[in-house]
């Protein structure tokens, strides 16, 4: 009998160990400025996945009516967003969100993004986990996001920006 109480614990210690969203470790997490009138933002991050293979399967937050995954896709020289079902994250790696490639979108603003703000989002897990994240509101650069793209499209580094 109480060998079966310890069996229980253990493997109940074992469950929150395993759990995705305890483990995984977020770092530089922003959401772009943005007034309502734009309709959309996007949240930006690294994801690094010290345990098993898993992945976000989708996302929410009170500012947005709808909670996309997004990546960027070369068409034909075109970088167009396209809505994916989930974003993979491989064991021991780290998935970078950024301008230009990956992100979550935010459809459907509820309200102005102000820089300084901090907004609530919640990445789903696929072993059902949730991450509750706050991520601060700050102002994308067009011209970095322009690098990153030009970046993206031929492979080449951009030329230098002068000001
Ligand atoms: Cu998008």
């Amino acid at each position: 009998m109480k060998l079966l109480y310890v069996l229980a614990t253990c493997s109940l210690a074992f469950n929150a160990v395993a759990d995705v969203a305890s483990q995984l470790v977020v770092e530089n997490p922003f959401a772009r400025a943005a007034i309502m009138q734009q309709r959309n933002s996007a949240a930006f991050m690294q994801l690094r996945n010290p345990t098993e293979t898993a992945a976000v399967v989708s996302a929410s937050s009170p500012v947005a009516g709808i909670v996309e995954l997004h990546t960027h896709i070369n068409d034909q020289g075109v970088m167009r967003m396209r809505k994916i079902s989930q974003i993979e994250l491989p064991a021991g790696q780290t998935v970078s969100l950024q301008p230009g490639g990956l992100h979550v979108m935010l459809l459907g603003l509820k309200r102005d993004l102000n820089p300084g703000d901090e907004i609530e989002l919640t990445l789903i897990l696929s072993d059902g986990s949730e991450k509750q994240l706050l991520i601060p509101v700050q102002r994308v650069m067009m011209h970095k996001m322009k690098q990153m793209q030009g970046h993206q499209i031929d492979g080449s580094l951009p030329p230098m920006m002068k000001h």
